[in-house]
Parts: C-alpha cells; structure tokens; sequence
C-alpha cells in the first residue's frame, strides 16, 4: 500500500494521524510530494487522483483511494484498533456529521484564505487568487475555531465521549492555521486550547512538533 503525503498539511496529516492511531505506519509505503514544486500535477498523478490532491491511497491491487474521510474509512476497517469513525449508527452519524463541520469551518475556511489571501503554492499554482474571498474565510475560521471552542466546553472530544477522526481533522486544521497562514487560536478559546493540548500529547500526534512544511 502506499500513501501520497504531503507532511505539514492539513489532509495528508490526517491520514498520518489514522494510521498512527491504528499502530499502521510501518505498513504502508509513504512517498512524499512536494506541492510547491507542483508534483501533485503530473499526468501520471492526475490518473490516479482526478481531483489532484494530497492524501492518495493506493492499494496494492491498483485500487486509488483519494478523498481524506473515505481514506480514513478505509484505514479504520482495514486495521486493528480503535476505532476511528464511531461504533453503531448513532455515534458513526455524530462522527461523520462533525469531522465535515470540522473541514467546512476549519480546514476548508483556512484553506481559502491560504490560497486566496497568501502566497498560497506560488504564483504559478494560485492562477485564480481573489483576496476578498480568502480574507473572508479568514473570518470564517475563527468563527470556526469559536464554534468548536463552544463544543468542547460541554464534551470531551469533537464528536461526544470519544477519540475520533472528527478530533483527527479539527486539529490537523488548527495546527496548519498556525503553523503557516498564521491564523491563530485565540486565547480566550479555552476549552478548544485545552483540548488541543490533550490531543497534542496523543503519540500519534508526536509528529506535529517536528514537523516543517515542505515549501520550495
Ligand atoms: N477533499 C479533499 C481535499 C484534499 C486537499 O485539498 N488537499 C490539499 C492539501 S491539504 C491539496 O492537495 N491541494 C492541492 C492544490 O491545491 O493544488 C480531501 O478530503 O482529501
């Protein structure tokens, strides 16, 4: 098997995180690429992902799996664990439900701003910038980064009583919006600092604090 990964972004981080929650990482050949240098663009690439983007998962049966939530379904049912997408039709809704809260109102939002409001992957990648819509989504981040602050003042983790990819995905996007927009968590989200913390001390998460985004 082998797995697209892009170290220091939001989406490829979350399929690292999955795989290191399953005790998976040795199992699985990583192969990184470099987005700044447009290497996710080659034909070749574009075969196997349409969409061409970081993460990919290919099989060893030639099956391509892009899409980080539908990866990480794979991951949590192909490997032994715990569980990552919730057990029984309630909790795998609250899962599902909040992890894409957790892309639309983080990842996504600071997503935008990081293409649109910054640099981005270089002139030659961000042909299409529009600097309102990415100072927007700025806003919507933080009103994002508010909302799930709220959240964790009333529940342990993202999605209720337990460690799930909804977790995996709030916080992959935090440390992104901070490690390169800059977007900060603000200080007085403290339930969601707090939480934060207690992620971060998760082994699987061990490689957030080494980690240097690839740029050119
Ligand atoms: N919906 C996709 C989004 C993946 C995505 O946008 N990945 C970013 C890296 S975090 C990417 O590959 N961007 C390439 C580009 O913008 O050219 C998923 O869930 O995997």
């Amino acid at each position: 098997m082998k797995f697209y990964d892009s170290k220091g972004l939001p989406n490829p981080d979350r399929v690292r995180i999955a795989l290191a929650e399953k005790g998976a990482l040795d199992q699985v050949e990583i192969v990184q690429v470099n987005l700044w240098k447009g290497e996710h663009r080659t034909v070749e690439f574009k075969i196997k992902n349409p969409s061409v983007t970081i993460p990919l998962f290919e099989l060893d049966n030639g099956i391509a799996i892009s899409e980080t939530t539908a990866i990480t379904e794979f991951i949590d049912h192909h490997f032994e664990g715990i569980p990552l997408t919730g057990i029984g039709a309630q909790e795998r809704a609250m899962v599902h439900m909040m992890q894409r809260r957790g892309e639309q109102k983080i990842v996504d939002a600071i997503g935008a701003y990081f293409h649109h409001a910054t640099p981005g992957f270089g002139a030659e990648i961000e042909i299409n910038q529009n600097r309102e819509w990415g100072e927007l989504h700025k806003l919507k981040t933080l009103e994002g980064m508010a909302y799930f602050d709220q959240v964790l003042t009333t529940q342990p983790y993202v999605a209720g009583e337990n460690f799930s990819m909804a977790d995996i995905t709030v916080f992959t996007g935090l440390n992104f919006s901070e490690a390169y927009p800059k977007v900060m968590v603000p200080a007085d989200c403290k339930a969601l600092q707090a939480w934060r913390k207690r992620i971060s001390e998760r082994p699987s998460c061990d490689f957030v604090k080494e980690t240097n985004i690839q740029t050119l």
